[in-house]
């Protein structure tokens, strides 16, 4: 295998940033796909493809694209991902992979059972501080967690006049605040702490009753909304700490700040996605931060890191450090379905090759 072909579906915001990782992670965008022609040219073009394919069905099956990046509207991931699948592909689904638990769990059986790569982005993982407050909880620094709470704020859908796909639940799913960015908080707190949420009780608030049609401009007609701005939980983990987050998309000068503390019963550690290059470590007599790279972190913690640090990382390096993980693990992927017939050793080639 060459460098690593991929063919992305969508070209949005997130689509953009996937074609930007490729890239950086060593790969290549052959092909692109959006809902039309015209749309398809258009991002060949913003997204520096290889060519505009003629449909998704045609980047999904075709022999220049090795990978599928599924980057659409939510209601068209489980389809699509499943086609590229079964064409023998590897895929990167953004979340949701499914508006409905039953299908992201076929999708989920499929996907273990196809041999492919399948990935979803959960990027947040990726920040060298995210990983320093992993190892700290795994070297035993913050004791016994016993409370795990914070927030993650936006702001772009905050007046009624703001909308987007997301706000239609036949498009983006029935949950919108929580879907869209509250399983991103649940999913950076699980990992980094080893916890489960187990339990929970939760709220959710419609803030404006009714919102433009997404696409319709500033005269287009007001629709009610289908899908929550706030959601308020919650929570017991497995391991017994209690937990509470607060989802909000209205939050007026929040534009993507997801925080988190994580309280035990010798420290706490907390992580701002605004503020990303620098760890809060609490104690009772002393508080330090601790940036990425300095003396203080724990030992792996800049294994995705780039640039040295003082150089400042974000959101997007997250997305290359992930892309370039999905195609070291295509890679191993290959070599073991290549030496199995045989048992005969295969060197595992590097991506960039
Ligand atoms: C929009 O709310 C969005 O782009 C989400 O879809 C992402 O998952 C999140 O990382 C940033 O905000």
């Amino acid at each position: 295998m060459s460098r690593p072909r991929s063919g992305i579906i969508g070209a949005g915001f997130i689509g953009e940033v996937h074609a930007r990782a490729v890239r950086a992670a060593g790969g290549t965008v052959t092909a692109v796909a959006t809902s039309t022609a015209s749309g398809s040219a258009a991002a060949r073009d913003r997204l520096m493809a290889g060519r505009a394919a003629e449909s998704a069905d045609e980047l999904i099956h075709a022999d220049d694209v090795d990978l599928v990046h599924i980057c659409t509207p939510n209601h068209l991931h489980t389809d699509l991902a499943l086609k590229a699948l079964a064409a023998g592909k590897h895929v990167i689904c953004e979340k949701p992979l499914a508006t409905d638990v039953d299908s992201a769990q076929r999708l989920t059986e499929v996907a273990a059972a196809s041999g492919a790569v399948a990935a979803v982005p959960f990027v947040y993982r990726y920040y060298s501080t995210v990983q320093d407050a992993r190892g700290r909880v795994r070297r035993g620094d913050t004791g016994e967690l016993r409370l795990l709470h914070g927030s993650y704020l936006q702001d772009w859908l905050a007046d009624p006049q703001d909308s987007d796909w997301r706000v239609d639940p036949g498009l983006g799913g029935v949950s919108r605040a929580f879907g869209d960015i509250g399983v991103h908080w649940c999913d950076l707190v699980e990992f980094t702490t080893g916890h489960r949420i187990q339990r929970l009780s939760a709220r959710l608030l419609t803030a404006h009753a009714g919102r433009r049609t997404a696409g319709d401009g500033a005269d287009g007609a007001v629709v009610p909304v289908g899908t929550e701005d706030v959601a308020t939980v919650l929570f017991e983990t497995d391991r017994g700490a209690l937990g509470s987050v607060v989802i909000s998309q209205i939050t007026h000068g929040r534009k993507n700040r997801l925080w988190f503390s994580l309280d035990g019963t010798d420290a706490s550690l907390s992580f701002d996605q605004e503020l990303p290059e620098s760890l809060w470590v609490g104690g009772r007599s002393h508080n330090s931060l601790v940036s990425r790279g300095s003396s203080g972190t724990t030992p792996g913690s800049g294994r995705y890191d780039i640039v040295p640090s003082g150089h400042p990382q974000g959101y997007q390096d997250c997305f290359t450090a992930f892309v370039a993980d999905v195609h070291r693990a295509a890679r191993l992927t290959a070599a073991v379905l290549e030496s199995a017939p045989t048992g005969s050793w295969v060197d595992v080639k590097p991506v960039t090759s």
